[in-house]
């Protein structure tokens, strides 16, 4: 590479810091390493529900970054970090990304800016961030930000994973950094901690059962065998970052107290209303049902019986999810308020779905009696 690339890609660096990326490191806009364990994932069905992966327009832009953006050269890989900073509260937990301003929004006037100067220099440039067919791990790992740990998550001996990752594509030929060393070795804490045992093997996640593709992207039911699993995690999970030792002690994802009373208010909030309060957070995805549909399940292993009243309360949601999970809470709460309201609902319900979730939450709390735990 001549000197007078060097001096445009220590511009551009500069450029990107000074917009706000704590990281910027650069990558040959060519095809992601390992694209074949890519497509052997999606092969193997490990992207659960997400259809999009696996659209062939988006699979071939994945391969090929100039899909995207026709005579695309380099790719400006950047990073955000997020860290959390306070213990977590009591109470349903939210993965820490999900408690401040949606990343998104945050990051896309930087990455505007960015593309700007890019344009200014004489380039095309495009980017992209999360939702858009790029391979944003595999490439930020290509540009240096860090290597791809077990828990497939870019991480680096600073930071470690929690930071968010963003590309512009563009046409100028800039020069690419040197990728880092694995730094993993023999280290397995991220795989044995996850509460759902999600990893099929080192650097292999099966989607489907992750917490968080179970609480924001799945839109059913919670999987029955995976309730108890989910602990109290009602948005997202942060497990397999946090025990790595490369967090350095960082707690297990602060929520700021925003989780407590967050399923009362939602109780009282219609989809439109959730909509308004919310907007501009990461929350918002699932839609008010499936936040309240996680959070019951929260509530119901936090095993705390004040939250019976509530439960009651969405028993009689408008939402056939919401009443199903709570039935399923009161059930594992397995208290006598609880007990009466499962009954009374019996009598009224006429949902198929919500009537199988109140019968097995009623059967659940009988066995429970008989063994003098109710
Ligand atoms: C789909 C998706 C999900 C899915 C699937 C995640 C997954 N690991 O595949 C779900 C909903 C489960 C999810 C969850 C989370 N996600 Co997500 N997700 C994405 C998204 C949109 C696409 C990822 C993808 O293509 N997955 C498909 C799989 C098959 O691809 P892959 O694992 O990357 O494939 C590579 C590896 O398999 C690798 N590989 C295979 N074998 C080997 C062997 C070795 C030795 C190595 C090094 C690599 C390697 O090669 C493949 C090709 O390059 C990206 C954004 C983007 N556009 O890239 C964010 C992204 C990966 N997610 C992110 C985050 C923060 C999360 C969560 C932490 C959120 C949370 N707190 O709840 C969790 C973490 C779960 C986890 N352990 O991965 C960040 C990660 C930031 C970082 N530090 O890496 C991203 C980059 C979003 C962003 N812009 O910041 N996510
Ligand atoms: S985010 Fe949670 S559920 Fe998903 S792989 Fe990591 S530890 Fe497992
Ligand atoms: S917990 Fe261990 S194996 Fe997992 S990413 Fe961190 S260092 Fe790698």
């Amino acid at each position: 590479m001549d000197s007078a690339a060097a001096v445009l890609t220590a511009h551009v660096k500069a450029v990107a810091r000074a917009v706000g990326f704590d990281q910027v490191g650069v990558a040959p806009a060519a095809e992601p390493a390992r694209f074949a364990q890519f497509e052997a994932a999606l092969l193997a069905g490990r992207h659960a529900e997400m259809s999009w992966l696996a659209r062939p327009d988006t699979v071939a832009a994945r391969r090929d970054p100039a899909q995207l953006l026709p005579g695309a050269r380099s790719l400006i890989c950047v990073a955000v970090h997020h860290r959390p900073t306070a213990p977590p509260a009591a109470g349903p937990r939210l993965a820490a990304y999900a408690q401040v301003q949606d990343y998104h929004d945050l990051l896309a006037p930087r990455l505007e800016a960015l593309a700007a100067e890019l344009r200014r220099l004489g380039g095309y440039a495009r980017w992209c961030v999360d939702g858009g067919p790029v391979m944003e791990v595999a490439h930020a790992a290509r540009a240096g930000l860090g290597w791809i740990g077990k828990h497939t998550l870019l991480l680096n001996r600073e930071q470690g994973s929690w930071m968010h990752l963003a590309v512009v594509l563009t046409s100028l030929d800039l020069e690419s950094d040197e990728p880092q060393p694995d730094r993993c070795g023999s280290c397995t804490r991220c795989l044995e901690a996850c509460p759902t045992q999600a990893f099929a093997a080192p650097y292999v996640l099966d989607a489907g059962r992750c917490l968080s593709y179970l609480t924001i992207e799945h839109r059913g039911a919670t999987p029955p065998k995976l309730r108890e699993q989910a602990g109290p995690w009602a948005f997202g999970c942060d497990v397999c970052q946090a025990v790595c030792p490369w967090s350095r002690g960082a707690g297990l994802g602060s929520d700021a107290g925003l989780a407590t009373g967050l399923a009362e208010e939602l109780a009282g909030l219609d989809e439109a209303g959730f909509r308004q309060r919310y907007r501009g957070t990461p929350l918002t995805r699932p839609k008010r049902r499936g936040l309240l549909r996680n959070l019951c399940v929260a509530l119901g292993n936090l095993g705390d019986r004040r939250a019976e009243p509530l439960l009651v309360r969405l028993l009689d949601d408008a939402e056939p999810l919401v009443r199903a999970h709570a039935a399923w809470a009161l059930g594992r709460l397995g208290g006598g308020i609880g007990r009466a309201a499962l009954s009374r609902a019996l009598g009224t319900e006429e949902d198929a779905a919500v009537r199988l979730e109140i019968e097995a939450a009623l059967g659940r709390e009988d066995a429970a009696a008989a063994a003098g735990t109710a």
